[in-house]
């Protein structure tokens, strides 16, 4: 019989250098397992709430000292005693002595600290691939790369409108997936170069050069897909993600860095022109969390295109019921930290895989060496993932898990022994 024992969490920072938790859950006196929490910036106003300390005299009123010690002082405490093994009832116990609708009294990031790090811990208890101990499945599968090569938006300081430019590579093998992403990464760098424009990366590790068309950006990364010879349109797609949200002021999205105003009817004709000249797959919040009318829209004209629900969902199965009773999008990220547990985001997955919609796990701008979101896709069978441009170690760190996880399918199997957590 496993118990947890003792619960300790830490205030460290994040890949901005802003405050995060980590937790670590330790089971019988001797195994640990810990969790650090991401953090996003294109935040959706639906999702769980971030609890921070707002004293300015500490990282801008960023700390999470309060949260860190309602884990050591009150949460963790209560926890002492429980079997690992039942998440759920964890999960469950954490939902209700928060007990607001958005996690508002003791935030998200404490929350899913604490969720997480169980997990985690009791993977390392029963000595079993997170993946494993997360979801024991017949057969598991790698989800495909979605690679932030071109970052914009809120995440850098050029002018492009759409935050994330992805190319989405498929190869025989998820590691061949990732040498052509790394290659077509390189080939984009010198090509940035050639053009005039500097080869910094913005927050999520994608280049940001001091451009302002979609276009602009779009061609470069086609050049570079065809330099580096993989077949554009089959072997290598793109993927957007507009994050509108941020674009979208009174029925209005503001483009061009606000000199173009454009309604609903106009981000049509603009996302059906794209979609006409690139090889584009998937368009990730096209439309603001709340322009319903904007996502029935394009859910109904765009009907072959990937359209995923980020801040329109914000990984929660109700807002999910929502869209799907009203024929929103096709397909919904998954962030540990918009909902709070893990139960919660595998219910959600769930949903989403019973309805037919696709799942793509993601990563948060801010991030972090934790790789839990890898283990999380396979886990869940996730078609997609994703986590990054092929620069900063907080983004790689993901891919090169999902290439440890190769390896251990390739195996034979070992054992599947153990009891999984779902
Ligand atoms: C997004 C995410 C991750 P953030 O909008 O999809 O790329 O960004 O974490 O800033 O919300
Ligand atoms: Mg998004």
């Amino acid at each position: 019989m496993s118990s947890i024992t003792k619960i300790f969490a830490r205030e460290i920072l994040d890949s901005r250098g802003t405050p995060t938790i980590e937790v670590e859950v330790t089971i019988n006196h001797r195994i640990k397992g810990s969790f650090i929490v991401p953090s996003g910036a294109s935040t959706g106003i639906h999702e769980a709430i971030e609890l921070r300390d707002h004293d300015s005299k500490r990282y801008g009123g960023k700390g999470v000292l309060k949260a860190v010690d309602t884990i050591n002082q009150v949460l963790g405490a209560r926890l002492l005693g429980y079997n690992p093994k039942s998440q759920s009832d964890i999960d469950h116990f954490l939902i209700e002595a928060d007990g607001t609708k958005n996690k508002s009294r003791y935030g998200a990031n404490t929350i899913l600290g604490l969720s997480m790090a169980v997990a985690k811990a009791y993977s390392v208890y029963t000595k079993t691939p997170l993946f494993q101990s997360i979801c024991l499945r017949e057969s598991y599968q790698l989800p495909r790369p979605m690679m932030n090569v071109m970052n914009g938006g809120v995440h850098a300081d050029n002018g492009l409108d759409i935050q994330e430019f992805m190319i989405c590579p498929k190869g025989p093998t998820f590691r061949e997936s990732l040498r052509y992403g790394s290659e077509i990464s390189q080939a984009l760098k010198t090509i940035i170069k050639k053009k005039g424009f500097q080869t910094n990366v913005g927050d999520e590790g994608g280049f940001a050069p001091n451009i302002s068309s979609p276009q602009e950006a779009l061609d470069m990364m086609s050049e570079a897909v065809i330099t580096t010879g993989f077949r554009l349109g089959s072997e290598v797609h793109f993927a957007l993600d507009v994050a509108a949200s941020e674009l979208y002021k009174d029925g209005r999205y503001y483009m061009n860095k606000g000199k173009d105003k454009k309604s609903l009817d106009d981000m049509i004709i603009f996302y059906k022109q794209l979609v006409k000249n690139y090889p584009i797959f998937s368009i990730e919040d096209p439309f603001d969390q709340d322009d319903f009318d904007g996502w029935k829209t394009i859910t109904k004209e765009l009907k072959d295109i990937q359209l995923v629900g980020d801040d329109v969902f914000v990984t929660n199965k109700e807002r999910l019921q929502m869209g799907i009773d009203q024929g929103m999008g096709n397909s919904i990220l998954i962030k540990l930290n918009q909902v709070g547990t893990l139960s919660e985001t595998l219910e959600t997955m769930n949903l989403a895989q019973k309805h037919g919609y696709t799942c793509v796990v993601s990563h948060r701008s801010g991030e972090t060496e934790d790789t839990s979101i890898a283990d999380l896709s396979v886990a869940m069978g996730a078609p997609y993932i994703k986590t990054g441009g092929l620069s900063r170690s907080e983004r790689i760190a993901k891919y090169n898990q999902l290439l440890r996880i190769e390896e251990m399918l390739s195996l034979p199997k070992v054992s599947d022994q153990h009891e999984a957590l779902f």
